[in-house]
């Protein structure tokens, strides 16, 4: 049997098949297709539309479903899709599609002679999606807090504390700015929950991993939360999705794909958000391991078997796929702050190995707030970059960076584990090996390198095909259902150098107080820096 697993992040779409035939299974297939590469009629950058305001991200939700399209299209040529028993998916997290009443009947009559995006035009009551780059709805974030009871009021409930980009302070800033168009929305998507619909040809609901992502929804409960959903905006609970478990059947491939690609009558099971699909396409099943995340956004996450929230305000909890929850942070410098700094010192991407491989940790006591975008951990809402100690010599850039990095994500995800001993490391930089070895050595933790990179999409094949045989059997074990595909890769453990690690132990107050001056909440840390960057040298 075949299984498809789909991703749509926030710069590509990418496919898993894996193959699943007793105890054999094996990744089929694996292929992506870049937004602004093989879409540039959107004009996105990186997938994101392009604005003066570094507060703005929206992306046009038709760029996604043409991308859905090209890839069906590209599948049915690559592989004998014949043989698919089930599709799933996951999706940037937060972002929301906005559909009119006629959405409906679109949806479930599809010509499959004609493009999907031909049919699609007129559905939407807007026209671009606000993404979980995003941070211009500060002021709806106050607004719903104070209404239901303050932060932890809403922490408590929903599993975070409100953030600009989470859904519902994100409907209420439309709701505020555009009456008619809310008006005109019949039906409020997830990215997730809108691609599902694509596929089953009907209004998909939403599970809870990718809902936890919106302050709107009980945690424990699993389902709206009736005064943040009133706190958002009047008559939003019939535009919102049902909840279901997330394994859920949530209909057949529609026609349209069937006879325009050539598809099977397949299962559509319920499409989460891309980090609530990583934790099982890293196999994490379980609680003890954490994983790390280096795509657009980093992000650290694990297990967690009860929904204990985040007192500094700083993480997130969801739902999980398996049924439990799971810890997040968010850091929003990822991927593109080391490619500003790789393409600002002119380099190529083995180039920024090699100098990161070769300059000193502790960076002789250069640290840098890498704050490229405004960032989600700490809140920053001005994008602005700050460096302490010595001046910067260039190549001590690339170790500023990957230091900030690593350093801001043990300090900010204590709360989710207090010792760290082996990390999961997916994502597009998981494959720098000097990268992970900083990793290794801030964390003082063993690094494993994931054989598949594409780990949310590898996560939802492999929902698919636990949905899938959960039909006939009655229990099926996330064990089985991770074992031989979310395995690290052989000879890929980095571990962590002792005396590194000691000086990194070192460096994080002082990386700390740094961050709290930056931030405008600490004094100025120079003495620190100089007495740190004095003993650093020992390295
Ligand atoms: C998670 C988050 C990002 C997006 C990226 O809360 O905002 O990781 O899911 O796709």
């Amino acid at each position: 049997m075949l299984y498809l697993g789909l991703d749509s992040s926030t710069q590509s779409l990418t496919a898993v098949v894996v193959e699943i035939d007793g105890n054999e299974r094996r990744v089929v297939l694996e292929t992506s297709v870049n937004f602004d590469e093989a879409l540039p009629h959107y004009g996105t950058r990186n997938g994101v539309l392009p604005d003066s305001d570094p507060a703005v991200g929206i992306a046009p939700p038709m760029m996604w479903a043409e991308a859905l399209d090209v890839m069906m299209g590209r599948l049915a040529k690559a592989i004998d899709v014949g043989t698919i028993a089930a599709i799933s998916g996951s999706a940037q997290q937060h972002g929301s599609v906005y559909l009119n009443a006629t959405a409906t009947q679109v949806f479930s009559a599809l010509d499959p002679a004609q493009p999907l995006v031909d049919q699609l035009r007129g559905t939407f009551s807007r026209a671009t999606s606000p993404i979980w780059m995003d941070s211009t709805t500060t002021e709806e974030c106050r607004e719903i807090t104070a209404a239901v009871g303050g932060e932890h009021q809403l922490a408590r409930h929903t599993g975070s504390r409100a953030f600009e980009r989470f859904t519902g302070s994100q409907i209420r800033r439309f709701f505020k700015h555009d009456r008619i168009g809310y008006e005109a929305t019949d039906r409020i998507h997830l990215v997730s929950s809108f691609a599902a619909s694509l596929l089953a040809g009907r209004h998909a609901p939403l599970e809870p991993g990718d809902a936890s992502g919106m302050n709107l929804m009980d945690l424990a409960a699993r389902e709206w939360w009736r005064p943040a959903v009133d706190a958002t905006a009047p008559g939003l609970m019939s535009k919102l999705p049902a909840i279901v478990e997330p394994w859920t059947c949530v209909g057949t491939l529609s026609p349209y794909w069937q006879m325009r690609h050539g598809f099977p009558a397949a299962q559509v099971i319920a499409w989460t958000g891309d980090n609530p699909s990583s934790l099982i396409g890293v196999g994490l099943a379980r609680e003890g391991r954490v994983a790390i995340s280096l795509g657009t956004s980093d992000t650290m996450f694990g297990p967690m078997t009860e929904p204990h929230v985040d007192d500094s305000g700083t993480g997130h909890v969801f739902g999980a796929p398996t049924g439990a929850y799971m810890g997040l942070t968010c850091f929003q410098n990822g991927s593109l702050a080391r490619e500003q700094i790789r393409a600002a010192q002119g380099m190529t991407w083995s180039g920024f190995s090699h100098v990161l491989a070769s300059t000193p940790p502790g960076n002789n006591g250069r640290i840098m707030l890498p704050w490229f975008a405004p960032e989600i951990t700490p809140p920053v809402s001005v994008p602005s970059v700050h460096r302490y100690g010595p001046a910067s010599d260039g190549a001590s850039e690339v170790r500023a960076v990957i230091e900030a990095q690593q350093m801001s994500m043990a300090l900010h995800s204590r709360w989710m584990a207090r010792t760290v001993d082996v990390i999961h490391a997916t994502g597009g930089a998981a494959v720098n090996r000097e990268i992970l070895q900083v990793m290794a050595d801030v964390f003082g933790a063993h690094v494993l390198q994931l054989r598949v990179g594409n780990s949310a999409a590898l996560g939802a094949a492999m929902r698919a095909a636990h949905a899938h045989l959960r039909e006939h059997h009655r229990s099926v074990d996330w064990d089985d259902v991770v074992a031989g595909l979310a395995e690290p890769l052989a000879g890929s453990r980095v571990d962590p150098n002792p005396d590194r690690h000691a000086l990194y132990r070192e460096m994080m107050p002082v990386y700390a107080a740094c961050e709290a001056h930056a931030l405008g909440r600490g004094p100025d840390p120079r003495e620190l820096v100089d007495r740190f960057a004095r003993c650093s040298v020992r390295l």
